[in-house]
């Protein structure tokens, strides 16, 4: 793909944005850039790029995008704005950054990995077995590390290892991965993508293009994946932790055993993982399916699985104090992210929750609670609609708190030893944090400060 010359739109100075900004200033292309943030509050961001010309457009949802050749738009951007709608209407393609990494290098090999839950951490591990496997490995995307960071200096043969957010996925035209996963899917960003028929539309994008050459591996215990089957042209490498599989990755009593062609593998138990819950087990599965794809030695498969501890803010423990154990899942963003936390946490349970409004259901989350959990505490935009789903189900022992760091105090003045205090709010962070990882942080130092009082 020639840039040179090309007048190119960025919507949004964020990660991706910004890491795009400068891989298009390396191809010389003319650099565009808008956001609904002013010049002061993206000071550092700009003072960062200030060597790079750009045509601002900063602190509106408009403008003239007549001489614009092509959009690529930041993930979070919804594409109902003003400037996204027009570039529909005047034909100007509008791309993900992950798309645009796509065309610019095609020679590399890239592996992407998408699903409602367990993204990050399957991304993790397949990077540590990559990287244990010395093949030089670039770990991006959703994950926090804008893609076009790192493409310009990778070497040939490299790979790209891309954790896949729907966001990224929907403005995907030819993208087409050696290697990708889907490891389940459930109703997420529905706010963003207006219905679930579109969030699974963008989540399919990830094998649509991919052909006989190239793999997916699919979870077969969800049957909107196994749907998918007549849709894909590339071979399917399925994973399951409830049924023994004429072909695939399965539990065979306590043992993991890949059965594909005529290899029969038991490759280790179960209870050498350091991963807690069977979302984990999925994970691993899904990991060995990529890793097997990509013909890496099964010894360090083996051996990095058993070693891996998990990523921070996903069922991360933080410390025990009065005989109370605290864990972090601030990565629980929607419902099903922390269903799965709650049946991995052993009982009795002190849950806090709540967060930004994503129009999501709290129903199922409500009643996953099962007699696990015995106290809700509730906080941020969505504290209301959690409360309503817990009143619907005749759970009766939730408070509202206004802060996390009162929700902490209150947690250990009402807990006991024995319990489990879990943040997993079931919900984005948007309200009260920047980030899913400020939130984990800001959960943490009030943990830590529970000592001092
Ligand atoms: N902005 C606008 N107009 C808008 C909305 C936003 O101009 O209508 C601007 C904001 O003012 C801001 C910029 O866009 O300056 C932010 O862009 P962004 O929201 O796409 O965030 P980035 O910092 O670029 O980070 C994005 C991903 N964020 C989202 O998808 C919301 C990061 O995933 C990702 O790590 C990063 O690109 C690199 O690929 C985070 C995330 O929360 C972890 N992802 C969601 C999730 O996991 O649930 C999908």
């Amino acid at each position: 793909m020639e840039l040179l010359g090309k007048n190119v739109l960025v919507i949004g100075l964020g990660i991706s944005g910004v890491s795009t900004v400068k891989a298009l200033d390396k191809l010389g292309a003319k650099i565009w850039v808008t956001d609904s943030k002013s010049e002061e509050e993206l000071g550092d961001i700009l003072s960062n790029l200030a060597d790079i010309s750009l045509n601002k457009h900063l602190g509106v949802s408009d403008m003239d995008i007549s001489q614009v050749d092509f959009i690529v738009k930041s993930p979070g951007v919804p594409p109902s704005i003003p400037i996204l709608r027009k570039a529909r209407d005047m034909h100007i393609e509008i791309m993900s950054d992950i798309e645009l990494a796509y065309r610019l290098n095609k020679a590399n090999k890239m592996i992407a990995i998408t699903g409602t839950n367990g993204k990050t951490t399957t991304t993790s591990l397949v990077g540590e077995v990559l990287k244990a496997a010395n093949l030089r490995t670039h770990v991006v995307g959703n994950i926090g590390r804008g893609i076009l960071d790192s493409l310009l200096d990778a070497e040939e043969g490299d790979i790209f290892l891309i954790e896949a957010s729907s966001f990224q996925l929907e403005d995907t035209n030819f993208f087409k991965p050696k290697v990708s996963l889907i490891l389940n899917l459930a109703p997420d960003h529905l706010d963003w993508h207006k219905s679930y028929d579109n969030y699974i539309r963008a989540k399919k994008k990830i094998f649509i293009n991919q052909d006989g050459e190239d793999y997916v591996v699919l979870n077969y215990d969800d049957a909107l994946l196994r749907s998918f089957e007549d849709e894909i042209k590339a071979n399917i490498i399925w994973f399951s932790t409830n049924e023994i599989l004429d072909q695939g990755i399965y539990i065979d009593g306590r043992d993991i055993v890949i059965k594909l062609g005529r290899d029969k593998i038991h490759l280790m138990q179960q209870d050498d993982m350091k991963l807690l819950g069977r979302h984990n087990l999925e994970n691993v599965l899904a990991c060995i399916g990529i890793c097997y794809a990509m013909g890496v030695d099964l010894d360090i498969v083996k051996a990095t699985i058993q070693e891996f501890k998990g990523v921070e803010h996903r069922l991360e423990y933080v410390m025990e104090w009065q005989g109370i154990s605290y864990y972090n899942d601030s990565k629980g963003t929607n419902p099903e992210a922390s269903i799965k936390a709650i049946e991995a946490i052993p009982e009795p349970i002190i849950l806090i929750a709540g967060g930004y409004d994503k129009a999501s259901d709290f129903d199922d989350f409500v009643k996953a609670f099962k007699g696990k959990v015995k106290t809700l505490i509730l906080l941020g935009e969505t504290k209301y609609s959690i409360k309503a789903s817990a009143d619907k189900f005749n759970f009766k022992d939730y408070h509202i708190v206004e802060s996390l760091e009162e929700a902490v105090q209150l947690a250990s003045r009402l807990g006991n030893a024995g319990d489990h205090v879990l943040l997993s709010p079931a919900c984005a962070s948007w309200d009260m944090f920047n980030s899913f990882e400020e939130r984990g942080r800001a959960f943490k130092d009030a943990v830590f400060k529970l000592r001092e009082d």
